[in-house]
Order: C-alpha cells, then sequence, then structure tokens
C-alpha cells in the first residue's frame, strides 16, 4: 500500500518512518509511504500556504489552492483509494477503521493545522474526516502518524507472529489479557499459577475471563457495541 502524506512539517514522519513496525515494513515492501510539503505547492516570494478567515473569526485558515495543487498533482498519476483528513472534528479512529484503511492500495492522507482548513477542500476532496479523539492536537501530524502506524501492523505479514496482531487489544472487541514473562517470582510478586501449568485449554479459558474481566471494569462501553 501507498500512502501519500500532505503536511507543513515532512520531517515529523521520520518518527514512524525511521524506527520501529512501521519502519521495517516500509523496509519490506508492505508500505510506501511519500510526504508532500504543503508550502512547495504555494505562490508567491512568501509561499503563503494560509491566510485570514472570511467573517472574522480568530486564527489562520489554510488555503485551497496549495493543497487542491498538491492532490490534484498525486490523483493525476495514480488513483486513490481515498482521501482522508485529519480533524479533531473527524469520526473518532478505532481499530475497525486501520483494519479498513490497510487494505486499500492508494491513500492521500492530509493533515490538518491551524485553526482548520477552507471548507471547500473538504467539500471536493476529502472522502473520510477523522479524528484520533476528544482532545486538540496542535496540529494533525501526531495523528496521521498514529493511524499509519495503527494501518501498517494489521497489513498481512507486517508482524512476523501471525497471530500477535490479532491478539492485540481491540481485534476481538475486547482488551487483552494480561502477560507476564521471567522471572516467575520477582520478590514474592508471582506469575499466576495456571500459566505455568502447561494446560492449554485451561490458560485459554483463563486468558478470555481476564480480558471479559478487564473490558467490564475498563471499558464497559465495548461491550455494549
Ligand atoms: Cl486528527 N487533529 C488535531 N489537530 N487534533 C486532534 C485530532 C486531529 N484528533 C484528536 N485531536
Amino acid at each position: 500500500m501507498r500512502i501519500d502524506i500532505l503536511t507543513l512539517f515532512p520531517e515529523m514522519f521520520t518518527s514512524i518512518t525511521d524506527y520501529s513496525i512501521p519502519k521495517r515494513a516500509i523496509g519490506k515492501g508492505f508500505m510506501e509511504i511519500f510526504t508532500h510539503n504543503i508550502r512547495d505547492f504555494a505562490n508567491g516570494k512568501y509561499r503563503r500556504v494560509d491566510d485570514y478567515p472570511f467573517g472574522g473569526e480568530s486564527g489562520m485558515v489554510m488555503m485551497i489552492e496549495p493543497i487542491a495543487r498538491c492532490i490534484e498533482k498525486l490523483k493525476a498519476e495514480r488513483q486513490y483509494d481515498a482521501v482522508l483528513f485529519t480533524t479533531p472534528d473527524g469520526k473518532v479512529f478505532n481499530q475497525n477503521m486501520a483494519n479498513r484503511f490497510s487494505m486499500l492500495q492508494n491513500i492521500i492522507l492530509l493533515c490538518g493545522h491551524y485553526k482548520g482548513i477552507d471548507e471547500r477542500i473538504r467539500e471536493l476532496f476529502i472522502t473520510e474526516e477523522v479524528s484520533i479523539g476528544d482532545f486538540v492536537l496542535s496540529g494533525g501530524e501526531l495523528a496521521a502518524m498514529v493511524m499509519v502506524d495503527a494501518i501498517v501492523r494489521v497489513i498481512p505479514g507486517v508482524i512476523s507472529d501471525e497471530t500477535s496482531a490479532l491478539s492485540d487489544s481491540f481485534q476481538d472487541g475486547l482488551l487483552s489479557a494480561p502477560v507476564y514473562t521471567r522471572p516467575a517470582d520477582y520478590q514474592g510478586y508471582k506469575v499466576p499459577d495456571i500459566l505455568r501449568s502447561g494446560n492449554e485449554k485451561l490458560i485459554n479459558e483463563w486468558k478470555l475471563e481476564q480480558q471479559l474481566s478487564r473490558t467490564r471494569a475498563r471499558r464497559p462501553d465495548l461491550l455494549e457495541e
């Protein structure tokens, strides 16, 4: 899959391209990430990308032309399955969306900034608006990186242990069970005996019980869905 990211801060994306699972996924050819600096598509000596809002609100608004030029250039080169926009008033991102986006071939991801973008960009180009939660970030870049990370780890083959991504919290609508490693006894704090029993059936039952009780205690909303 290919993701084209439109941003005012392309350098920020080295946080995902240069580390951990996303880096490996790119190295293995599961994902390509191209960043595009919106400012490169702006006109004039000052390469202006934002302007004052009509109607006299506070803050600045991202202008339509630089973003439109960049999107149109990309669309002339290939077909896109989705043009996403990161914004706090979008639909809240979740595991289902990560799974769904991971099956697409080409995605444009536009990072919001300032007070917003000219509404006509949304109307003309954006297929889906996505938020990562009910709080406000300084820009859409961190949200975009959160989404790319969540998407890349569910592409089949990216995580070598096939079952690992599937056992993530939320993948089955439940939080994950607790996990332990050596030592089995840390200053009297012991790993539950059942995990060391070797009885796979009992272990799986225990894990499911743990998942259910955790979800009930911490995220009862997930059980209602
Ligand atoms: Cl997608 N963008 C911004 N600026 N703030 C956010 C967000 C997105 N999601 C939650 N807060």
